[in-house]
C-alpha cells in the first residue's frame, strides 16, 4: 500500500498517472477477492460489484484529473533575430502592409517550430507580433498557450530549451536566430499591445529632444487602472538617454501600488527591465537612463485608487558607443561608470588599466558607489559589479578605499541585461610605499584621516583600525569585549553599541521586571493592570487596544476630554479616542516630506532637496543668516528664545530685525532660486521664562507678515503633544546652515546630522547638572566628519513609524560643532506644548 501511494504521488505529472491507476487497483481489492473466494456462491455478485466499484473509482480519477488538470494560461513574451534581411522604416509602424506580411512570416515560422515540440506544440493558442526593430531585424513577440496543469512546468522547460532553425517559408528564406522567451503576465502584455489604450510611438530626430508624459500632465493627475507604454526607437546604430524631467507617481508599497518601468527592449521583459520607479524624486537625482541597443520601451501600471501628478520625459539618441574605461598613465585622475551620474547602460563591461610611475603605489577612492539591484545578495555580487584584485564589490557602499601594493591596478566593471544604477565615481592616486598619508594617519584599508581622528572613539576607517588599542578619555568608556572606547553617552541608552551588550549592562531591570522609560523597574505582572506603576506610564501604554483612563501628564486627551493609555497615538493611523480626536485631518496632515525617497547621499553631510522642508533660515541685514526655525503652520514659526535676545547694539527681539527664508537649500540662491519664499516677521514673542545664564525655556514664536502656500520645498512639521515620548536611543536629525567648524562660516549648502537620544542621567552627569526637565539631550551618531550640531532655533526632527515627521526639540546650547564626545541640549518640545498652545491656539 504505501510504496503505491508513494509511487501515485511521485507521478502526477504525466497523463500515465490513470493507467497507473488503474493497475493499482485490483492489488486494493485483493483481500475482497479472497473473501470473495471464502462465499463462492457470491462469486458472481461479487465480481458484478468489483467492476461497479471500480468503474466508479474510475469515474471519480477522471474526474479528479479532469478537474485537478483544468488548463492553465500561459503567456511568453520574448525575440528573435532574423539574419537574412535588412530592416526597413515601415517595420516601425504595426499599420503598414510591410509589417503584416513580415509579422505573418515569423508566426509561421514560430507556429511551425513550437509545432516541432510536442511539448509545446499542441497547447499554442496565439502569435501576436508586438513589433521589430534593427539589428538585422529583432522580431518581438507574445506567445499564449492553454496547457493542463501538470503540463505546464515541461512546457516552461522545453520553451527555455527551444532552438529555432532556419526555415524555408514559401519563396522565402528566413535565417532565425537568437530565440528567446520568458513567461510573463499575459493580463499584462495583452493590455499593453492594444493600439487603442494608452500606447505612445516614438522614434527620436538627430539633435532633436522628444518629450513625452503621462496623459494630462501636468494639468491632470493620471487615472486609475491604466496600462499605458511608450515604445522608444533611435535611428540604426543609435542608442537612446532618456532622462524624466518630473516624476512624482503614487508613494511606493510594494508590491503593488503605481509604477513605472523601462526595459531596454521593445516590448515587456522581465529580463530587460533597467528601472522600477514609483514615489518621487528629487530634482536632485538624476533620473536619467541609457539603452543598450536602439530601442526602448516604458510602462505604467496604477492601482484603483490615488490622484498624483505623473511624469514628464524627454529622450534623444546618440551614436552607440560601447567606449568606457581605458589606459590610465597620470599620478592620479579620475574614473566613473558610462554616463555617471546617469544610470549606466545594462550590458557593459569596462576595464580601467592604471599604471602611475614605477617607484609610487596606487589606490583608488570610491567617493559615490551606487550598484544596487533588487534581491540580489550583495555578499557575492552576481549581477553588476566592480572587481578589482578578484574582490567584487555591489550594492550601496559609503566612501571607501582600495589599494594596490604595485604601481599597477586594474578595475573591472560588469553590468548584466537587467536593472542598472547610477554607479560609481572615483579618483586614484598615487603615493609613496614608505609615506601613503603624509601628516595623516594611514587605515589599515590605505584611507588616510586626520591624526585627531586616531583614538577618538569613531571609526573613521571603516575597518575599526584608528580605533584599536588606543587609551579612553574622560568622556568615555571601554567596551568588553573588543576594548574599544566609546563616547559615555551611549551608556544606558537601551542601544547596543559595543556589540556584546556591555555599554547597556549595568543599567538593566533584574529577570521578571519591566523597565520603564523613566529607568525605573516594575515587575512583569504590573504591565496592563490598570495601575501606573512606573509612574510614567511606560506599564500601561503598551496594552493593544487603547483604553481610557484618568487624566495625568502621561495619557493622551482627546478632543472630548477622555484620555487614553496607548502610547503616542496621534495620527498613528488607528481611532483611538471615541471622537476620533487623535486623527484628525487638520492636525495630522504635518510632517510629510513631498519626496518620499530617502535621500542617496550615503554617510554625507549635505541634506537633499526637499529633504527638511520645515527648516527656516533667519536672517538679519547686518549678518546674513543668524539663527534657524521650523515651519509649523502658514503663519507660525518655532525658535530659540535666546536668538531674540537683544545684544551689542543690536535689537534681536524687534520683528523688523529678521526675515524668514523658506523652501531654501543652498544660501547662495537664497534671492535667486524660485523655490524659497520669503517673508517680513509680524510679530516675535520669546518665552518670559527663559532664563539666558541657565537657557531653560528656550522657546520663542515668531508670525509671519503672510501666509506662506506649501509646496515641494516648504511644509509643516508636528508638534507633539505634551504626552508623546521620544524615547531614549531614538535617532533624530539635526539640520541647519551652521558653522562646519567651532570659528568658522557657515555652510552654504543645507546640512544635516543623525543624533541619537541620550539617558538623562548619564548626560547630566557629563554636562554638571546643568539639564532642567525642559532640555532634553542628544548626541552625535553620524554624519560627516566636520557635522555641525546645527544652528540654534532649528529644529530637532524625529521620524516616528508611520512616517510622520515630529519637532522633537529645538536646537538650544552644547559644546559647539564637531565635538562629537559632547551632547548637545535642546529644548524638549513636549514639556513646552502648553506655552505652543496658548500663544500660536495651535
Ligand atoms: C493577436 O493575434 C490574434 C490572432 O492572431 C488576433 O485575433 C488578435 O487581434 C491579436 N491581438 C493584438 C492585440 O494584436
Ligand atoms: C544627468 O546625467 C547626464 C549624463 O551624465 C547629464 O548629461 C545630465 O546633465 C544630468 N542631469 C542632471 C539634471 O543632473
Ligand atoms: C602584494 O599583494 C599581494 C596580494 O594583493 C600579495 O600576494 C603580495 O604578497 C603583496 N606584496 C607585498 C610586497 O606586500
Ligand atoms: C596609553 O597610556 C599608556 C600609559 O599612560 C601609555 O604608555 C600608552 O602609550 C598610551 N597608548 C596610546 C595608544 O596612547
Ligand atoms: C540611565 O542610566 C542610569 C545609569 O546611569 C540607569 O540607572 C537608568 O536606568 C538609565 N535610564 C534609562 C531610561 O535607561
Ligand atoms: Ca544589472
Ligand atoms: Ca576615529
Amino acid at each position: 500500500m504505501k510504496e503505491q501511494e508513494i509511487k501515485y504521488n511521485n507521478r502526477p505529472q504525466s497523463f500515465n498517472g490513470i493507467e497507473e491507476m488503474v493497475e493499482f487497483l485490483p492489488a486494493t481489492n485483493t483481500k475482497k477477492m479472497e473473501k470473495m473466494t471464502l462465499k463462492k456462491k457470491l462469486l458472481i455478485v461479487g465480481i458484478v460489484g468489483v467492476a461497479a466499484i471500480i468503474s466508479l473509482i474510475i469515474g471519480l480519477l477522471v474526474w479528479h484529473f479532469v478537474y485537478r488538470n483544468a488548463p492553465v494560461t500561459k503567456a511568453f513574451t520574448g525575440f528573435l533575430t532574423i539574419t537574412n534581411k535588412p530592416f526597413i522604416d515601415a517595420y516601425e509602424n504595426p499599420k503598414t502592409r510591410e509589417f503584416a506580411d513580415l509579422s505573418s512570416q515569423v508566426t509561421e515560422v514560430l507556429q511551425n517550430t513550437y509545432r516541432s515540440d510536442p511539448a509545446i506544440g499542441p497547447y499554442l493558442v496565439n502569435i501576436n507580433i508586438t513589433g521589430f526593430s534593427e539589428g538585422s531585424i529583432i522580431t518581438y513577440f507574445l506567445s499564449e498557450f492553454k496547457v493542463p496543469a501538470y503540463k505546464a512546468s515541461a512546457l516552461d522547460k522545453a520553451m527555455n530549451e527551444l532552438k529555432v532553425e532556419p526555415i524555408k517559408l514559401r519563396q522565402m528564406f528566413l535565417i532565425v536566430d537568437a530565440f528567446k522567451a520568458y513567461p510573463t503576465d499575459l493580463h499584462m502584455a495583452r493590455q499593453l499591445l492594444d493600439p487603442e489604450r494608452c500606447s505612445f510611438y516614438l522614434h527620436s530626430r538627430p539633435g532633436v529632444t522628444t518629450q513625452f508624459s503621462t496623459p494630462g500632465f501636468p494639468h491632470l493627475p493620471y487615472g486609475p487602472n491604466a496600462r499605458c507604454q511608450w515604445q522608444l526607437r533611435a535611428d540604426a546604430d543609435h542608442m537612446i538617454l532618456l532622462h524624466f524631467r518630473t516624476f512624482k507617481m503614487e508613494p511606493c508599497k510594494p508590491p503593488r501600488g503605481d509604477y513605472v518601468t523601462v526595459y531596454d527592449s521593445l516590448t515587456v521583459l522581465e529580463p530587460r527591465i533597467m528601472v522600477k520607479l514609483c514615489g518621487s524624486y528629487p530634482p536632485s537625482y538624476n533620473l536619467t537612463f541609457v539603452s543598450s541597443q536602439n530601442v526602448m520601451l516604458v510602462t505604467m501600471v496604477t492601482d484603483h485608487e490615488g490622484k498624483h501628478p505623473g511624469f514628464l520625459a524627454e529622450f534623444t539618441q546618440m551614436p552607440r558607443t560601447t567606449l568606457c574605461g581605458g589606459s590610465f598613465r597620470e599620478a592620479s585622475g579620475v574614473l566613473s561608470t558610462p554616463f555617471y551620474p546617469a544610470h549606466y547602460p545594462p550590458s557593459r563591461d569596462c576595464i580601467w588599466d592604471i599604471q602611475v610611475p614605477e617607484n609610487k603605489h596606487v589606490k583608488i577612492r570610491f567617493l559615490m558607489f551606487y550598484l544596487l539591484e533588487p534581491l540580489v545578495p550583495i555578499t557575492t555580487c552576481p549581477n553588476d559589479y566592480v572587481e578589482i584584485h578578484n574582490k567584487r564589490y555591489c550594492g550601496e557602499r559609503s566612501p571607501f578605499v582600495v589599494s594596490s601594493n604595485s604601481s599597477r591596478i586594474m578595475v573591472k566593471f560588469h553590468s548584466d541585461e537587467s536593472y542598472t544604477d547610477t554607479g560609481f565615481m572615483a579618483e586614484y592616486v598615487s603615493y609613496e610605499p614608505k609615506n601613503p598619508c603624509p601628516d595623516q594617519f594611514t587605515c589599515k584599508s590605505g584611507r588616510c584621516i586626520d591624526l585627531a581622528r586616531k583614538c577618538d572613539g569613531w571609526n573613521d576607517c571603516g575597518d575599526s583600525s584608528d580605533e584599536a588599542s588606543c587609551n579612553c578619555s574622560a568622556l568615555q568608556f571601554r567596551c568588553k569585549t573588543n576594548q574599544v572606547c566609546k563616547p559615555r553617552f551611549f551608556l544606558c541608552d537601551g542601544v547596543n553599541d559595543c556589540g556584546d551588550g556591555s555599554d547597556e549592562q549595568d543599567c538593566q531591570c533584574p529577570d521578571k521586571y519591566l523597565k520603564c522609560r523613566n529607568g525605573k523597574c516594575v515587575p512583569q505582572e504590573q504591565k496592563c493592570d490598570k495601575t501606573d506603576n512606573c509612574g510614567d506610564g511606560t506599564d500601561e501604554s503598551e496594552c493593544g487596544n487603547a483604553q481610557t483612563t484618568a487624566c495625568t501628564q502621561n495619557t493622551y486627551k482627546c478632543d472630548n476630554g477622555e484620555c487614553i493609555t496607548k502610547l503616542n497615538p496621534q495620527c498613528d493611523g488607528t481611532k483611538d479616542c471615541a471622537d476620533g480626536s487623535d486623527e484628525k485631518e487638520t492636525s495630522c496632515s504635518c510632517g510629510k516630506r513631498p519626496y518620499s525617497r530617502k535621500t542617496r547621499i550615503v554617510g554625507g553631510v549635505n541634506a537633499d532637496i526637499g529633504e527638511w522642508p520645515w527648516q527656516v533660515s533667519l536672517q538679519t541685514q547686518r549678518d546674513g543668516h543668524t539663527c534657524g526655525a521650523s515651519l509649523v503652520s502658514p503663519t507660525i514659526l518655532l525658535s530659540a528664545a535666546h536668538c531674540f535676545q537683544d545684544a551689542q547694539g543690536i535689537r534681536y527681539s524687534q520683528p523688523n530685525t529678521w526675515t524668514a527664508y523658506l523652501g531654501l537649500h543652498d544660501q547662495k540662491t537664497r534671492t535667486s532660486s524660485s523655490d524659497v519664499v520669503v517673508r517680513k516677521i509680524k510679530k516675535l514673542s520669546a518665552n518670559r521664562d527663559f532664563n539666558s545664564y541657565t537657557y531653560d525655556n528656550d522657546i520663542a514664536y515668531l508670525e509671519l507678515e503672510s501666509p506662506v502656500a506649501y509646496t515641494d520645498f516648504i511644509q509643516p512639521i508636528c508638534i507633539p503633544e505634551s504626552s508623546h515620548v521620544f524615547p531614549v536611543g531614538r535617532s533624530i536629525w539635526v539640520t541647519g546652515w551652521g558653522a562646519l567648524s567651532e570659528s568658522g562660516t557657515g555652510a552654504e549648502i543645507l546640512q544635516k546630522a543623525e543624533i541619537r537620544i541620550i539617558n538623562q542621567t548619564e548626560c547630566d552627569k557629563l554636562l554638571d547638572d546643568q539639564l532642567t526637565p525642559r532640555m532634553i539631550c542628544a548626541g552625535y551618531v553620524s554624519g560627516g566628519i566636520d557635522a555641525c550640531q546645527g544652528d540654534s532655533g532649528g529644529p530637532l526632527s524625529s521620524v516616528e513609524t508611520n512616517g510622520q515627521i515630529y519637532l522633537a526639540g529645538i536646537v538650544s546650547w552644547g559644546e559647539g560643532c564637531a565635538r562629537r564626545n559632547k551632547p548637545g541640549v535642546y529644548t524638549k518640545v513636549t514639556a513646552m506644548r502648553d506655552w505652543i498652545k496658548q500663544n500660536t491656539g495651535l
